[in-house]
């Protein structure tokens, strides 16, 4: 299966499945998107019109590509918050140990004062951390999930009652549109967790620009990044025994079935995770284990048993290759801390 599976990367190119226009392939006759997300279905409130276009576009593709931001209602953040504990998944507790063994450096390096914008930010631990440890005035959490980050946000301002919090809904891959009425003086953006690892090399360095525009002059980057490292290790991460990965995978087809009427059935469908050398990144995808026929309202597509809908990259890098990105982001120096073992790294960078 993994030989196929290199063949058709060859094949048709740079698979980018995080965005919307990426898609190499075309439609064919098995396969009908519907109606414009004007025609108004209903199904969702929850759901822009860009996103409803992008999920149907995203299907009917020839590579069928879900994009990762769809794990992230609120069961799938629930579920990556059990993934983050897990035996098999080294990167969070490994960046914490990171965070923690150089913590007075860390704090040194950064001075106080500043505002802390934290992307992705989740359940804001990592974040309440870091306020805990630089003391920052104000704190913005930057999430795509909005229920989930509104209850983060109220347990982090009681924890940290002196300290403004602010959240944000926002997708990374457009632009981050700040409250207008932030307290002045040095910016830093926070992006822990190797998220950026879900970036393909060209998002990535835009969204690094982007964030460079953000914190603008004597503004600073602080950023996980998970490091290439031996592949069993890699994969047995994205393949935990107890299957919270696989749950976190299929739970992007009960989020869709919620926001475009799908009718998705998770019992056709299987968890597949492997790391991909030649494009340095974890693959993920969901694999039709049958014949099945997938309808929305006005639209359906057929997969046939094997076929892939791809709904995740996990870029791992190599220190000096980050270190490059940096640079042609606009960063002007960096440092970075790593673990004994060099399975991931968190960098410092300044504009
Ligand atoms: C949140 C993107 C960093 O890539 O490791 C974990 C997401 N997917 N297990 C990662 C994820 C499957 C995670 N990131």
């Amino acid at each position: 299966m993994r030989q196929v599976e290199r063949h058709r990367t060859q094949r048709v190119g740079w698979l980018r499945p995080a965005l919307p226009d990426a898609h190499d392939g075309v439609s064919d006759a098995q396969i009908n998107p519907g109606l414009p997300a004007s025609a108004g279905s209903g199904w969702s409130g929850e759901l822009s019109a860009g996103d409803r276009s992008e999920i149907i576009a995203g299907l009917v593709g020839f590579d069928a590509t879900i994009s990762p931001k769809f794990f992230y209602d609120h069961a799938g953040s629930t579920l990556f918050e059990r993934i983050t504990r897990l035996p098999e998944y080294y990167p969070t507790r490994t960046e914490r140990a990171i965070m923690q063994r150089h913590r007075r450096e860390i704090s040194l390096r950064i001075s106080a004062g500043k505002t802390v914008i934290e992307l992705g930010a989740g359940n804001c631990e990592k974040g309440k951390a870091l306020c805990a440890l630089i003391r920052p005035k104000c704190f913005i959490a930057v999430d795509i999930s909005q229920d989930f980050l509104h209850r983060a946000v109220a347990g982090l301002q009681q924890a940290l009652p002196k300290l403004e919090v602010r959240p944000v809904v926002a997708d990374l891959m457009e632009d981050i549109v700040l409250p207008g009425d932030l307290p002045g003086g040095k910016r830093l953006v926070y992006y822990p967790g190797s998220s950026i690892g879900n970036f393909d090399p060209e998002p990535a360095l835009a969204l690094l620009r982007r964030v460079c525009r953000l914190v603008g002059e004597g503004g600073s980057l602080l950023i996980g990044v998970d490091l290439i490292k031996d592949q069993a290790v890699l994969e047995a991460a994205y393949n935990d025994a107890e299957g919270v990965t696989a749950e976190f995978n299929l739970n992007a087809l009960a989020h869709l079935n919620r926001l475009i009427g799908s009718d998705f059935d998770r019992r056709d469908w299987q968890h597949v995770a492997f790391f991909n050398r030649q494009r340095s990144r974890i693959e993920m995808h969901l694999q039709a284990s049958v014949n099945t026929r997938v309808c929305w309202p006005d639209g359906e597509r057929h997969f046939r048993r094997g076929e892939r809908i791809h709904t995740e990259n996990s870029y791992k890098y190599d220190v000096d290759d980050f270190a490059r990105v940096l640079d042609s982001a606009g960063f002007k120096q960096h440092v970075f801390w790593t673990d004994p073992r060099r399975w991931f790294a968190v960098f410092y960078a300044q504009v």
